[in-house]
């Protein structure tokens, strides 16, 4: 069953509900920010305080981080994560394949709007799969007649029982570039959760695993070869207006990203599909 829904501020989302799931996910940025099996608790953490209004992307589910992630490389003014969760999308297609499953499809396309933050023309399509397993999926299209560069990720909110009993299991040996102490570092064994993190791994080639207290969550990507890894912990959080100040507590992201030297370059007519199969 799809519905379609506003809040009373006029916010327009869907909802979906299958045999299996049942998702939310917002024209706005095409957000998806909730998902949860049936029987199950949700999966995707989603802030308490969030706004639930007009550009300004919501805190948690999965943010699109499109065409850069992160701050602009040149220009600081330029909104962090570039634009796509900001602007409102367009619902394509809702396709309940079975009982089991329904795909959702939104499309974002270049517009005079865009063209002020970034001088490139594109197609933009989410596919979101609502089913056992969560597969998002982000495809770019270049429509320009040059090339372009981009980064990007699918900035999952992870809701979890309690961070302190909290790990991530696979990024063992590989490098990431620590985003709060500036230097590039190797992760050694599982990931454990007891300051702020905010962390960029490179050439990650394996599926990742969060262990939380009661249930673990299997994060496979492709398209894609690193992978962010944020908590804010107590004083940063303290410092989110649509956070509340134990929020930390609840929540890790988990992205599936192409940044840093994960970032992919477009020719004219040529896509880029970043993926998280999530399960
Ligand atoms: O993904 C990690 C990160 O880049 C952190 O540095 C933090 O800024 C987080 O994203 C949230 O960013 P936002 O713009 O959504 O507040």
């Amino acid at each position: 069953m799809t519905e379609y829904k506003k809040f009373e501020n006029g916010f327009e989302y869907i909802e979906v509900s299958n045999k299996s799931a049942r998702a939310k996910i917002a024209l706005q940025g095409a957000h998806l920010f909730h998902y949860e099996c049936v029987g199950k608790k949700p999966l995707l953490w989603l802030s308490e305080t969030s706004f639930f209004k007009a550009g300004k992307a919501i805190r948690g589910g999965v943010p699109i981080c499109w065409p850069w992630f992160g701050e602009h490389k040149t220009d600081s003014s330029l909104p962090q994560h570039g634009f796509a969760r900001n602007f409102l999308w367009e619902l394509l297609e809702v396709n309940e394949t079975n009982e089991y499953s329904t795909e959702v499809r939104l499309q974002l396309k270049s517009s005079a709007e865009s063209l002020q933050l970034w001088s490139y023309r594109f197609e933009l399509l989410l596919r979101v799969t609502v089913a056992q397993t969560l597969t998002i999926a982000l495809t770019t299209k270049n429509c320009d007649k040059k090339a372009f560069e981009i980064t990007s990720a699918l900035h999952s909110y992870f809701a979890v029982a309690n961070i302190d009993n909290v790990y991530v299991e696979g990024l063992d040996t590989t490098t990431y570039f620590d985003a709060l102490t500036k230097e590039n570092k190797m992760q050694r064994g599982n990931l454990y959760i007891s300051k702020e993190v905010d962390r960029i791994y490179q050439k990650v080639h394996n599926p990742l695993t969060l262990h939380d207290q009661d249930r673990t969550v299997h994060i496979c990507a492709e398209g894609s070869s690193s992978v962010v890894v944020w908590n804010p912990w107590i004083d940063k959080c303290a410092t989110m207006s649509d956070m509340k100040d134990d929020a930390y507590k609840t929540m890790l992201c988990i992205e599936t990203a192409n940044a840093l030297d994960d970032a992919r370059m477009l020719t004219p007519d040529e896509e880029h599909t970043l993926t998280a199969i999530i399960s």
